[in-house]
């Protein structure tokens, strides 16, 4: 690792010793200020590379979350933004999102506009991401509060189409979501498509519940695995994720 390196360039140089990457999200709603030394303790058990902050609202000052991440652990922030409302300083990259399974002008560059200057202000780094919703057999927040509908999970012509335009439009990771709770995660033919015909990392998310499914996705190509929801729960699996992703810290 070379010190000085952006996030991005920590992550594609991860990706190209083709090391797969494990990313915590974490929303700042779903702990009050008393379980926070608990989640800290229970993600160095287990600490992904990376660390996502985001939810579709938040009403906690996320602010205070981040300060309190960034103390005591050493692992990547990165803003996955639900609205423009969630920036705030303390964040070594924000993923500048656009929504390119959508037709929300708002979120291809509405939100961007008015995200711009406050991020330079800030100097965060920016991570121009294509985020694609792919149906995940429940509606999910963010369907509804995009107001964009997902592309259909059996729609794999469309979703290679997304992705590639996605990459020409000059985003510098594609990230396949099925949205946080999905029934169906992305499945291995659309993950394996995508991956087969686009070059910038890839990230797969939503509805990853088990080190099986964890495991499925880095073999068919995810170079980035998000887990949320599975996070919540009492359980010991975290570990085995832990150990099929790269245990080598990006930091
Ligand atoms: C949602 O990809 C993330 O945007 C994570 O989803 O909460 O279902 O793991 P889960």
């Amino acid at each position: 690792m070379i010190e000085n390196q952006s996030i991005y360039e920590k992550i594609i140089s991860a990706v190209s010793n083709k090391e797969k990457l494990l990313a915590f999200l974490l929303d700042p709603d779903k702990y009050s200020e008393k379980e926070l030394e608990s989640l800290i303790k229970k993600i160095e058990k287990c600490p992904p590379n990376l660390i996502f902050v985001g939810g579709s609202i938040i009403s906690t000052p996320i602010d205070f979350f981040v300060k309190f991440l960034k103390e005591r652990l050493d692992i990547p922030l990165i803003l996955f933004p639900g609205h423009p409302m969630h920036i705030c300083q303390g964040f070594d990259a924000i993923l500048f999102l656009s929504m390119i399974s959508g037709r929300n002008p708002e979120l291809l560059i509405g939100n961007h506009v008015v995200s711009a200057p406050i991020i330079k202000r800030y100097g965060i780094e920016t991570i121009s991401t294509g985020y694609m919703l792919i149906d995940g057999g429940v509606s999910t927040s963010v369907e509804y509060m995009s107001n964009t509908r997902p592309i259909p999970a059996d729609k794999t012509d469309i979703i290679i189409a997304t992705a590639m335009a996605g990459e020409m439009m000059g985003n510098k990771m594609i990230y396949m979501d099925a949205g946080s709770g999905a029934l169906n995660a992305i499945s291995e033919k659309n993950i394996k498509a995508v991956k087969e015909n686009c070059t910038v990392p890839l990230i797969i998310g939503g509805g990853i519940k088990t080190p099986q499914k964890l495991e499925s996705a880095f073999k068919n190509g995810a170079d980035i695995v998000v887990i949320g929801n599975a996070l919540e729960k009492e359980t010991n699996f975290l570990e085995e994720f832990r150990y099929i992703s790269s245990s080598n810290s990006i930091v």
